[in-house]
């Protein structure tokens, strides 16, 4: 416990000890989405994770700790391979973390950045000690576990290499899918945005709020930043948003009054699954 949980360190000691044939998988990862994965499965192959989704390195200690949080809202299939894969990754990175699932109750119209905001206070009321906030889809698994979970001395986008977008970024403001803030940064650019309704525009919005705030976006190595995104249609009720483009326009404007400080919601049930903490949430719908 004495040894702090350096990556670098731990990686390359690791490498220089231990025989190849029993070195755990380092770098590039096979991900696939084929048979379905039942939950007992992952629970079964990750008994180092305690209930609700939490676990801390036996041998080390972690310099952050890391909340990672999921919007979500009918897309168990997709947590299960989720769950599998990424529990794994993040206990060979050296990580102390806990895995939030923000539920969002009812059908109406989705809206992912309200319910990261959700997640980032409901983390900080499990756990106060939580000084790093990774938001990622439910559907993206990462393809090299050097891509650490981490965060930086400036906001950190991970999914930077996408299958679906032929493994390039799609414009150079892009920051969907993976990102990564820690307390400070997060507050420092008044959270995300809780009038993104639908599909679209919120993570334009949080970039323009970290470019507002004097931040850069930080990002690994293109050959590293590479994920799979399990293949999905559109949900219902989560439409695109036609107010995105012109939305985006205003940040400037906007982000002073709607966002961390701002959002209104009701928690309706905490529950403690053995592999993450499911929140479900009412956060209202559209004015
Ligand atoms: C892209 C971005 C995503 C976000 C979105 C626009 C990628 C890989 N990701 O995702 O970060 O900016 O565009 O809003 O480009 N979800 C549910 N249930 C629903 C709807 C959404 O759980 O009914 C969650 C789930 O975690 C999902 C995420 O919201 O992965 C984003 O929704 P999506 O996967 O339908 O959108 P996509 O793939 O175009
Ligand atoms: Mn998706």
């Amino acid at each position: 416990r004495l040894l702090s949980c350096h990556p670098v360190l731990t990686l390359h000691l690791v490498l220089a000890l231990i025989p190849d044939t029993i070195l755990p998988a380092v770098g590039r990862l096979l991900i696939e989405f084929t048979s379905p994965m039942p939950l007992e499965r992952v629970q079964r192959e990750n008994p180092g994770v305690l209930l609700g989704g939490r676990y801390t390195p036996p041998d080390c200690t972690p310099a952050q700790t890391v909340a990672v949080i999921i919007p979500f809202r009918h897309r168990e299939h997709h947590l299960r391979y989720w769950l599998h894969y990424l529990h794994p990754i993040l206990r060979r990175q050296r990580l102390r973390y806990g895995i939030y699932v923000i539920n969002q109750h009812g059908e109406d119209t989705f809206n992912r950045a309200k319910l990261l905001n959700v997640g980032f206070l409901e983390a900080l009321k499990e756990d106060a000690a939580y000084d790093c906030f990774i938001f990622s889809d439910v559907d993206l698994v990462p393809m090299d576990d050097r891509n650490l979970y981490r965060c930086g001395d400036q906001p950190r986008h991970f999914a930077i290499a996408m299958d679906k977008f032929g493994f390039r970024l799609p414009y150079a403001g892009y920051f969907g899918g993976v990102s990564g803030l820690s307390k400070t940064q997060f507050l420092r650019i008044n959270g995300f945005p809780n009038e993104y309704w639908g599909w679209g525009g919120e993570d334009d919005d949080i970039f323009n709020r970290i470019s507002l705030t004097g931040m850069k976006i930080s990002r690994p190595d293109i050959r590293i930043g590479r994920y799979r995104m399990i293949k999905h249609d559109r949900d219902k009720h989560n439409e695109p948003n036609p107010q995105r483009f012109t939305k985006i326009q205003n940040t400037k404007l906007t982000m002073k009054r709607d966002g961390i400080g701002s959002v209104r919601y009701q928690v309706l049930e905490v529950s403690r699954q053995p592999l993450f903490t499911n929140i479900t949430v009412d956060i209202g719908r559209p004015p």
